[in-house]
């Protein structure tokens, strides 16, 4: 078994050593995502919960796997994510109002409530849109990457996964081409221990996901997915790596994933409550805090400003989607071909006379 990467110890102490060189202001950043993450996931849930948004993919426990690695990023950098990793577009700045924009589908969403809630896209910030086959973005991840190379852009490319999707073909068939070409790219699996009611032990007969890189000629990394520090520089050295030259790392962050695949399961019906309360023994924020308190870096009152600032905001972004109109109904005959094809010219035809809408412009 691949050896495992720590810094933060469960106790929230450090091996300072190997800490990353970051500034207080970057440790605090770090956290604050850490929390706007946790945030969001409590509201998402309860939304859906009211009836108000569709379904939602839930990123609790995994904060520090998601978080530590997006903030590693540069902005250059690609990102293929993963419906659960939506952490990685906050480091990337995307707003709050362009996230629930999504979740709710309307007019303000970038993709016009065309894909379902968790398939954000942002090409501003270089996330590209969700794959709905799990693992169908790491050979995308890696052809991004070629045609880096090739350019001779000094960029990585990001393919972000769970332990479940390294079982598909598309993972392999990634590994295999980005060790053969040596392109800079990452593969992230975020190994949460299920796919969806599905445990890590029956999904692989290896001990870990990290070593299947050998067999590739990748690196292969392990890392505490609760320790933001530990997923931080894995991250950090993997794009070293990566812009220099030396090629592809397949990081696995050993996390867990505290509440339901989705909006649509009841976890309890298929895992041990025993394991779920060890597990939120090792809580990634919790661990976090209880460093940058320890530091001097946090305290009581700097925390209760954080989280009433953040729940402003969320509570705006909501506000913001809820008040916002839906998409025109021609926006669904818009952005796919440069001219209509004729069917579908005839289908608008058949919903303008049924639905009085009107003929968008750019659908002639
Ligand atoms: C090729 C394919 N098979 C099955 C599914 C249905 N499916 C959606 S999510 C999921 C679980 C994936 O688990 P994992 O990769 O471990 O990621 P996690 O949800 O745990 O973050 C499955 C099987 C799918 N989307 N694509």
């Amino acid at each position: 078994m691949a050896e495992i990467l720590q810094i933060l110890r469960e106790d929230g102490s450090c091996e300072e050593q190997l800490a990353p060189k970051l500034s207080s202001e970057d440790y605090l950043n770090l956290y604050r995502l850490m929390i706007l993450v946790r945030a969001v996931d409590t509201k998402a849930m309860s939304l859906q919960r009211q009836g108000r948004i569709g379904s939602f993919t839930p990123c609790l426990g995994e904060e520090a796997s998601y978080v530590g690695s997006g903030y590693a990023l540069s902005p250059n950098d690609w990102v293929l994510p993963h419906y659960r990793g939506y952490a990685v577009a906050f480091t990337r700045r995307m707003s709050l109002n362009t996230f629930f924009s999504q979740l709710y589908g309307t007019a303000h969403d970038l993709s016009k409530g065309r894909q379902q809630p968790m398939s954000l896209g942002d090409k501003s910030i270089n996330y590209v849109s969700i794959e709905a086959p799990v693992g169908a973005q790491c050979p995308i991840a890696v052809g991004v990457s070629l045609a880096a190379k090739l350019r001779g852009d000094r960029i990585a490319c990001v393919a972000y996964l769970g332990d479940g999707s390294s079982s598909s073909n598309d993972f392999h068939t990634a590994m295999n081409f980005a060790g053969v070409f040596q392109t800079p790219t990452i593969i992230f699996c975020s190994n949460n221990q299920y796919a969806i009611s599905l445990p890590f032990t029956k999904q692989t007969a290896s001990e870990d996901i990290a070593s299947k890189a050998e067999a590739y000629g990748v690196v292969g990394v392990r890392v505490d997915g609760n320790d933001v520090l530990a997923v931080y520089r894995a991250t950090k050295e993997a794009l070293e790596r990566a812009y220099k030259g030396e090629g592809p790392t397949l990081i696995e962050s050993v996390t867990y994933r505290m509440g339901p695949h989705s909006t649509a399961d009841d976890p309890a019906k298929y895992r041990d409550s025993k394991e779920v309360e060890e597990w939120k023994r090792r809580d990634p924020i919790a661990r976090f805090r209880t460093y940058l308190k320890r530091r001097g870096l946090l305290d009581d009152n700097y925390e209760q400003v954080l989280t009433q600032e953040i729940e402003r905001q969320i509570s705006d972004a909501v506000q913001y989607a809820e008040t916002s109109p839906k998409p025109e109904l021609a926006t669904i005959f818009e952005e796919v071909y440069l001219e209509l094809p004729w069917h579908l010219k005839e289908q608008m035809t058949g919903l303008v006379e049924e639905s009085g809408m009107k003929k968008s412009e750019s659908s002639d």
